[in-house]
């Protein structure tokens, strides 16, 4: 990184302070668009172009207080954090966990934001949440605290202004109630939400479309290079909405997958995961991934990180941010891993992704690789807005058509800029150049 690129990584990390991920996630992107910058330094200097791209268009922060089941006052804190709206309305999910804070919500945005442009549909980047914790909650508490959350939220959000959606742990019984109340609160019955139930107007295929999307391309990858899925060894981590759909395509795919984790530990079945039971303990029970080994005889479970040292070819980090190290790299590029795709955002760290390139591990990022989640709720998005709703098949095609789009501009991007196969590059590339043209074109704001 050079001049106005580093420049301006001062700028956030001055002005943000406490923020690593943010720091993290800009520094990826302007790493990649080293060469676009030096190349329209001037024009961009010229409007302030990426001091606007890494300041938030507005962050909403709100006080969410909630009683529970024995008359017990909490105090929650709630963000929406609407990152840019150059070619669409704000779009991105909203994460409830105990980890949140204003600086990841600020590096989901800003990745939400060339995550949507990939996609190639009308949505801005934006994403939000609270550091409530549902572990552990009754459906009742969970319903106060979504309701109270609301009373704040309604007030940014809209079908046209800003659609939020689902992230970690926010699924289809959140947006429910979340979406129960903006409607009673604002008399509208509007697709404000995405990961809606179907009966009320949520898209067939939303819910799968995350992982779904990751073997998409993960497809692609392989037929680019004259390979298949088939007989392919896999390991996802997380158990949750993106890791339990990944493993569903996958499976179909004739993939083996041996592993599946949640923040307590990881089982390793090398017959492969029984997914039905997956979902049971998870889906059904709302229980921990240990549970499967007392389940299935052909399991262990270790408590625990330590997913990455199993053997395969395949890494699909479908959990959290900074989940998968250098070390973690390194061990599985030792064990004959050839290629990692990130379910998660940012599952990677940088020295991790950037051992990965070096080793010629094929490398591809979330913006990427989890687009079809948020591509789909575009398209849950446009059926609202028609009042039609599309059978499975045609969503399902759709992605699976969007997917292939995403991959032939990041690796096209890639390619031009002269590092071919360098998809984190590629992506950020990609993405930026429709959200600059946009931003180009509208003037100062
Ligand atoms: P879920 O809440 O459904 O599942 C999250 C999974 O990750 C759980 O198994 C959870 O374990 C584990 N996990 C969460 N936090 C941690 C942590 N700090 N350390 C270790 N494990 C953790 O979320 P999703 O599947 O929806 O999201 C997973 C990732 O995918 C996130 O990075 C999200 O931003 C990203 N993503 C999600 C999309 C979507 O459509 N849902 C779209 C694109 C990206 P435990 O139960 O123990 O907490
Ligand atoms: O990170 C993501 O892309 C999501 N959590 C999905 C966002 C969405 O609006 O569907």
């Amino acid at each position: 990184m050079s001049g106005y690129a580093q420049e301006i990584y001062e700028r956030v990390v001055r002005n943000n302070p406490g923020e690593p991920e943010f720091y993290q996630a800009v520094k990826e992107v302007l790493d990649s668009l080293t060469e676009i910058i030096d190349a329209n330094e001037d024009k961009y200097r010229s409007v302030s172009l990426l001091e606007r791209l890494i300041e938030p268009e507005r962050v909403v922060s709100f006080r969410v207080p909630w009683i529970d089941d024995n008359n017990v006052v909490h105090v929650n804190r709630g963000y929406r954090i609407q990152f840019n709206s150059a070619i669409g309305p704000y779009k991105g999910g909203l994460r409830f966990h105990p980890s949140v804070n204003q600086g990841i919500l600020k590096f989901l945005a800003f990745e939400q934001t060339f995550k949507n442009s990939l996609t190639g549909q009308a949505i801005g980047g934006g994403k939000g949440g609270s550091d409530f914790d549902p572990k552990g909650k009754s459906d009742r508490e969970v319903m106060l605290f979504c309701q109270s959350f609301m009373t704040e939220l309604f007030k940014y959000i809209g079908a046209d202004r800003d659609v939020p959606a689902g992230d970690i742990g926010v699924g289809a019984r959140e947006i429910g109630f979340l979406y129960g109340h903006y409607k009673r609160l604002t008399s509208l019955y509007e697709g404000v939400l995405t990961g809606k139930g179907i009966p009320y107007g949520g898209s067939l295929g939303r819910t799968e479309a995350t992982g779904f999307g990751l073997i998409y391309i993960l497809e692609e990858i392989l037929r680019h290079r004259g390979g298949k899925l088939k007989g392919k060894t896999a390991v996802v981590s997380g158990s949750g909405n993106v890791a339990t759909y990944a493993v569903a395509k996958a499976q179909q795919k004739d993939m083996r997958v041996v592993a599946m984790s949640d923040s307590d530990g990881y089982v390793y079945d090398p017959q492969g995961i029984q997914l039905d039971v997956v979902k049971e303990i998870k889906e059904v029970r709302r229980g921990r991934i240990r549970e499967y080994a007392e389940i299935v005889p052909t399991a262990e479970y270790y408590e625990g990180k330590g997913i990455w040292t199993i053997p395969c070819e395949i890494a699909l980090p479908c959990a959290t941010q900074n989940e998968l190290t250098l070390e973690d790299m390194q061990t599985l590029h030792a064990n004959g891993c050839r290629i990692v795709a990130e379910g998660a955002n940012m599952p990677t760290t940088r020295e991790a992704t950037d051992y990965a390139l070096e080793k010629g591990i094929i490398f591809m990022p979330g913006k990427a690789a989890n687009a079809g989640g948020v591509a789909t709720s575009a398209l849950e998005m446009a059926q609202n807005s028609m009042r039609m709703s599309w059978s499975f098949t045609d969503v399902d095609a759709k992605l699976q058509h969007i997917m292939a789009d995403i991959y032939d501009k990041t690796a096209s991007a890639a390619e031009r800029y002269g590092v071919p196969g360098n998809f984190v590059l590629g992506a950020n590339i990609a993405g930026f150049e429709k959200v600059a043209d946009a931003m180009m074109a509208q003037g100062i704001c």
